[in-house]
């Protein structure tokens, strides 16, 4: 049996304002080929599907017309989570036309969420225990009231429970059919790798919740997880991220993109094979003094193909009004400045000398410390202030987190 592994679609995702529904549709007709090319018995996508919970009538037809193109073909089944970006009620919403086609949604957690894909010849041959993003009012293991410590306590005990009694019912399915038990999951493992710029958006918390990869036992042929955008194993070769397959963010770019063919044999991994997804959209982050910033700005220019930049100024002297600056410099070519930085100018305060620090190097728990000491707020006002504050971070983190 062999599954295609993808996820963190993010349809309908936009980068500063630019619609990318084009390089989407490309993907999307790209992973058709590609299905039709290496023939798997089923596609998993891990969640992350659209990047909003209320996609646009155009993102959620080239959802719905890709899977028109899979459904009859020799990959019977497919099987969707929802991620911490989908809404989880608009992805179960369609379950019974798209079961139908042998096209599994989950959205909302749910008693059963095993789903038993066939052979050829219509015999049980994977069995996917397919677990949505779980949030903590999902699990029943967070009162109103908890501490931060507690909540972070009570959602992990609530994954972990989640996950076990799921394997456990997984494994009375299978009794002692030669098939393997494939996870699907949209989760933080604790030894994933995130890129730089999600790397510290996910430090909201300065520990958001993860979970480690014991919670994937031995017996587990193949663990299918979205929620991190590079791809790559966790522990063992047969725990992965397969990644988004477009660069999401400029932060994103120069990262390999793939998907994943996952063969097994019996009940066990056979092996992954990662796909590497095409580029649609040029993209450069360009940083320096006035001078270097041009000199490879007209190098792009050169390329004469369309080229998204973030430009960053990292001169010593102030620039004085950057953005018309360069504005002039790439006019009437293919390249496009999305995002302008300058970083010379940054400083946290100003008045109180400080050594001068990046304000991507602060955590947002340290800044809200840093605001007490400045505005000398009362201790017990501190005690008002940092739960709710903590309780903002945290919804941050659901919403804008990979
Ligand atoms: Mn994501």
């Amino acid at each position: 049996m062999r599954i295609l592994h993808t996820s963190d679609w993010h349809i309908g995702k936009k980068l500063k304002e630019h619609d990318r529904s084009d390089e989407f549709r490309k993907f999307l007709e790209w992973l058709g080929d590609v299905i039709a090319a290496e023939k798997p018995d089923a596609v998993i996508v891990a969640g992350d599907v659209f990047d909003s919970r209320s996609p646009s009538a155009e993102s959620q037809e080239m959802y719905y017309s890709f899977f028109a193109r899979t459904a009859g073909t020799s990959c019977r089944d497919a099987v969707i989570i929802s991620g911490n970006h989908d809404s989880p009620a608009l992805i179960d919403a369609p379950a019974g036309v798209m079961g139908r086609c042998n096209i599994h949604v989950i959205g909302r957690p749910r008693e059963n969420e095993i789903i038993t894909i066939n052979d050829s010849d219509g015999r049980p041959g994977i069995i996917v225990c397919a677990v949505p993003f779980l949030r903590d009012k999902d699990l029943g293991t967070v009162r109103d009231g908890d501490t931060f410590p507690e909540i972070e306590r009570g959602i992990k005990e609530g994954i972990m429970s989640h996950y076990a009694g799921i394997f456990g019912k997984a494994r009375e399915i299978r009794g002692d059919m030669d098939i393997p038990i494939v996870a699907a999951g949209h989760l933080f493992l604790e030894a994933g790798k995130t890129l730089t710029d999600e790397g510290e958006r996910s430090m909201y918390l300065g520990t958001a919740v993860k979970v480690g990869t014991d919670i994937f036992p031995e017996d587990v042929a193949y663990v299918a997880l979205g929620h991190l955008h590079s791809p790559q194993k966790v522990g063992r070769e047969n725990i992965r991220y397969s990644g988004s397959p477009v660069a999401l963010t400029f932060g994103e770019w120069g990262v390999r993109k793939t998907v994943s063919i996952v063969d097994f044999d019996g009940r066990n991994f056979a092996g992954v094979k990662e796909i590497p997804v095409p580029v649609w959209q040029k993209m450069a982050r360009i940083s320096g003094d006035m001078a270097g910033i041009e000199a490879e700005l007209r190098g792009l220019m050169g390329m004469n193909e369309s080229v998204w930049a973030e430009v960053t100024y990292t001169g010593k002297n102030p620039a004085g009004d950057i953005q018309s600056s360069l504005e002039e410099i790439v006019k009437g070519s293919m390249v496009e400045i999305l995002s302008i930085r300058n970083e010379s100018e940054r400083k946290i305060t100003e008045g109180i000398p400080r050594p001068q620090v990046k304000i991507n190097d602060i955590k947002p728990t340290d800044m809200l410390s840093l605001y007490f000491d400045e505005y000398r707020i009362p201790e017990d006002m501190q005690k008002v202030y940092r739960p709710l504050y903590m309780e903002i971070l945290r919804e941050m983190e659901l919403d804008y987190a990979e």
